[in-house]
């Protein structure tokens, strides 16, 4: 039976971070990697901070962002375009006439520092996945998710993934499960400046006469992860993913794209100067945020240095993959 604005699924998913950061996407509409890359999903210890999303059957096509109504185009990163090709599918499987109704959506991200692309895409997945299951294939509907985030994986998936690359197509697996981390806690520092879009990066990073090199770097770091998991090595882990992000934001500083300013890399000087002391790394990705990945033991020592720099930090951990609400 069909009701006006019957809702027929929902979602949360988790934002992510890079390991080995990502820089360089195919082109705006399909978002496929040029080079392998890794991530976590993060989320606080209650997992309050992530994307709900859910879908909708309406006689009009209409969206919700935030609370706000956003009109339905075919612009890239738009989630309409995804809902569009699934949406005979799933009108066929929950057995409802589709003539003059719509699957619309909405969703609501919580307390994101960055990666709202990927929870948003991820969440959106989790949606369509919990109703079509197995008629899915995940590795191409992973890479029509990627329309909206070129790292969608890193959220549907969740823990520690890799994604892997030929350009014509990526795929995520996770390498490490969320729980193996609980060890760690992530402190998510954000500066004031509004961040740049991640499109920025992409679009300069390519620029560098270094790119290639890179492509190769990114590969041999995501190869060693993988050994390192095998080999129970977690803390090297996240200090290849600091020497990972010295050379990115090095890479992209040399084509004109300046994420980190003089706050954050006073604060990150003091973070370096305190690894002489105790375990610590820290990752910037493409938002003007500071995470820094320390043992829980440490944690207050950490903390100290962030209230010294005037932050209002946050506690993280390492997050699962997206969940469905109705079927878990
Ligand atoms: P972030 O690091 O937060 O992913 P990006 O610049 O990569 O930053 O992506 C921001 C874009 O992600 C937004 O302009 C929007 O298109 C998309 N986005 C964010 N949240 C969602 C969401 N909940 N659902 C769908 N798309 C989203
Ligand atoms: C720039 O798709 P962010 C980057 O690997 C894009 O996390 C990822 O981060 C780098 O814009 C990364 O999501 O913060």
């Amino acid at each position: 039976m069909y009701k006006k604005e019957m809702e027929i699924s929902s979602s949360t998913a988790f934002p992510t971070i890079g390991i080995v950061l990502l820089g360089g996407i195919s082109d705006q509409n399909r978002r496929i990697p040029m080079h392998d890359s890794a991530g976590i999903a993060y989320s606080d210890e209650k997992q309050s901070v992530r994307t709900v999303t859910s879908l909708y059957i309406s006689d009009i096509r209409e969206g919700y962002f935030n609370g706000n109504k956003i009109t339905p185009n075919n612009s890239y990163r738009s989630p309409f375009r995804i809902i569009e090709k699934y949406e005979s599918q799933i009108f066929e499987k929950l057995g409802i006439v589709q003539k003059n109704r719509f699957i619309c959506f909405r969703s609501e991200n919580h307390g994101i520092l960055s990666g709202s692309s990927d929870s948003g895409a991820a969440a959106l997945g989790k949606c369509i996945h919990s109703i079509l299951g197995n008629d899915l294939n995940l590795e191409d509907f992973e890479n029509d998710l990627r329309s909206v985030s070129e790292s969608v994986g890193r959220s549907f998936y969740g823990g520690l993934t890799v994604t892997e690359t030929d350009r014509k197509m990526a795929v995520t697996r996770t390498v490490a499960d969320w729980n193996i981390f609980k060890d760690f806690t992530i402190l998510g520092c954000p500066f004031p400046e509004p961040r740049k879009p991640s499109d920025t990066i992409h679009e300069n990073i390519v620029k560098s006469n270094l790119y290639e090199e890179r492509v190769k770097t990114a590969k041999d770091r995501v190869r060693k992860l993988e050994s390192l998991i095998k080999d129970g090595k977690l803390d090297e882990i996240f200090e290849i993913a600091q020497e990972d992000t010295e050379d990115y934001h090095r890479m992209i500083e040399s084509v004109g794209v300046k994420i980190i300013n003089r706050d954050m890399r006073n604060f990150i000087e003091d973070i370096k100067a305190s690894q002489k002391e105790f375990w610590s790394s820290y990752i910037v990705t493409g938002g003007t945020n500071v995470f820094v990945v320390c043992h829980n033991r440490n944690l207050e020592k950490v903390m100290d240095i962030a209230v010294g720099n005037a932050m209002k930090p946050l506690k993280l951990k390492i997050s699962p993959g997206a969940k469905s609400m109705d079927n878990p």
